[in-house]
């Protein structure tokens, strides 16, 4: 009964009931895509995938996706999905660390993709397309539906899932099919869904929020997901009158007030929004409701702990707070020096306990040791519980920017900044933006004799980062400026640059 997958589908809906409706209105049931993670499943163990190998996966989103991930599942294998952003650089890196077994990317990057996958050590390579076609898919199809579901230990390994570090490498955080199936299971009671729900899904299937609270929570209660490809404000718009609730980062809830179709008469019937992965402003909140009727549910998650903290689904949800610890999780304020719990209502470090916490990162057990104080896993982000008990996000310790949801780790790109000829040193910030959250802005010193324009600088980058990490903007100036101690003095350069995409309308996304 451990094995998540089991888990999630002890409530059986039945075959006939629909798990996803897809784009062209294609609707796959609960049977459907039991028999498309069998045949999954069944291809692995033919592959050489065995208990405990991870599968890495670089993929456009796709239910074919959603079935190999369930099929890893099954297997007892771990799953250890790649955003289609990252470059062949970024790639190699996570096949390199992870020692997978299996790599499936897209038909269109093979070619470029092989090289790199066995420069790693990867014994197989396979494809997969957005539209289920692939060798991936073209081998699974050929496999017996029928799969025993692996029984497993609870702590075994279901996903891997690599967030950036604030120093070094990227750090793989093992999940379990206990912290996952704890974690939904709760998720699916706690915000009240059950069989008659449609969830529009437009987030990506990488990450903890689209693939874990989204998809999970979903099968946990026997309910249906409106499956779109990504976030398109047009195919959203169309959908919202099939769906019963949504999920999303708040980018999404900007884009939708930004569209003079998104109205009362619209969402009418919608039972719960509910954002996370970043903070929605007041500001935003209040803008939805205002239009709406609709108070957005914020929550507070990491993908180290999957979900932590979430405002109520039948009490009052407070804007610019992220609600009251969930069933199951312990949260705790600290000092982050001497790591003392703070008085009532100060500002401090958010600590967290659960089933729902990971294990530790993935062959780093110095990193892992590190975030951890006496069992209690240390999150990087401040906060505050109110004298009601709400509790706010005011900041993050750590020197992380979250652009459109997608967490970025200044240092990764400080490091390849300086490595540019003539660049002297670097410091990268987030800078308020009206679409996105914040953005990514870069600021520089040259060498005295150093001639380098904004695009040379620009074209370098792009060779080693992915698209959404790199700066939307880069300054120059004279001398960064510097604490006592020569620390680098970042708030003073978000001041400084704090309105420079103040402008941007929320649909002037390129800006
Ligand atoms: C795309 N671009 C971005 C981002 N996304 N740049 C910065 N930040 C981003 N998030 C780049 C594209 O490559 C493109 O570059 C340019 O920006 C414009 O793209 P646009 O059409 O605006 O982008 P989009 O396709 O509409 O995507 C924006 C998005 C998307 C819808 C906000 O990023 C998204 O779906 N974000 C959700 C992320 C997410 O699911 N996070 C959950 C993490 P160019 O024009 O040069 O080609 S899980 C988590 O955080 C925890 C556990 C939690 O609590 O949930
Ligand atoms: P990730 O590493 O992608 O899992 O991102 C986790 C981080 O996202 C957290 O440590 C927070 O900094 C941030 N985060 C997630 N949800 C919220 C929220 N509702 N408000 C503020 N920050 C959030």
């Amino acid at each position: 009964m451990t094995n998540l997958f089991t888990r999630l589908l002890a409530d059986f809906p039945g075959d006939d009931a629909p798990f996803a409706v897809l784009p062209d209105a294609r609707v796959v049931t609960y049977g459907a895509i039991g028999e498309m993670s069998g045949r999954y499943a069944n291809l692995l163990g033919d592959l050489g995938v065995a208990q405990g190998d991870r599968v890495a996966v670089q993929c456009e989103k796709s239910i074919d996706m959603i079935a190999l991930y369930l099929g890893v599942v099954r297997a007892g294998a771990i799953f250890l999905p790649l955003n289609p952003a990252y470059t062949a650089a970024e790639v190699a890196y996570f096949l390199g660390d992870s020692e997978a077994r299996l790599f499936v990317c897209r038909p269109d990057t093979l070619d470029a993709l092989r090289p790199v996958a066995e420069a790693a050590g990867v014994g197989v390579v396979e494809t997969l397309g957005e539209d289920g076609t692939g060798s991936l898919a073209r081998a699974a199809a050929r496999c017996a539906s029928q799969f025993s579901t692996v029984e497993l230990a609870a702590g075994d390994l279901a996903a891997i899932l690599y967030t950036s570090g604030t120093t070094g490498r990227s750090k793989g955080a093992m999940i379990s099919h206990e912290n996952l199936a704890s974690n939904a299971l709760m998720l699916k009671d706690y915000w009240a869904f059950e069989r008659k729900d449609a969830l529009l899904h437009a987030l990506p299937i990488f990450h903890t929020h689209g693939l874990f609270v989204a998809t999970n929570t979903i099968m946990a209660a026997g309910a249906s997901m409106r499956f779109l490809p990504r976030f398109d404000i047009d195919e959203v718009i169309a959908a919202l009158p099939h769906a019963t609730t949504m999920m999303g980062v708040p980018t999404f809830y900007i884009r939708l007030l930004d569209d003079p179709r998104f109205d009362e008469a619209l969402v009418r019937h919608m039972r719960l929004f509910i954002s996370g992965s970043a903070p929605l402003s007041a500001d935003v909140h209040q803008a939805f409701e205002a239009r709406t009727g609709h108070a957005v549910l914020e929550r507070y998650g990491m993908t180290e702990t999957n979900m932590n903290i979430s405002n109520p689904y039948a009490g009052r949800r407070r804007a610019g707070t992220v609600g009251f610890p969930l069933p199951g999780v312990g949260i705790r304020i600290t000092d982050p020096e001497t790591h003392a719990p703070v008085p009532a209502g100060a500002v401090g470090m958010i600590e967290i306990q659960g089933s729902n916490v990971f294990s530790g990162y993935w062959r780093q057990p110095e990193k892992t040791a590190s975030e951890f104080r006496d069992g209690w896993f240390v999150s990087g982000d401040l906060g505050r519980i109110d004298d009601e008990g709400y509790i706010s996000i005011v900041g993050r310790e750590k020197d992380l920017i979250i652009s459109g949801g997608y967490n970025i780790y200044p240092a990764e790109i400080e490091t390849v900044l300086d490595e540019i000829a003539g660049v002297r040193e670097s410091a990268v910030i987030g800078v308020p933006h009206p679409d996105l959250g914040e953005a990514v802005v870069a600021v520089i010193t040259i060498a005295p004799s150093g001639d380098l324009s904004e695009d040379r600088i620009l074209s370098h980058l792009s060779g080693s980062l992915a698209r959404f990490k790199q700066p939307r903007a880069i300054r120059f100036v004279d001398e960064l400026p510097r604490n006592s101690m020569a620390k680098i003095q970042k708030n003073r350069l978000r001041e400084r640059f704090q309105d420079m995409f103040a402008g941007a309308s929320p649909s002037g996304r390129g800006s």
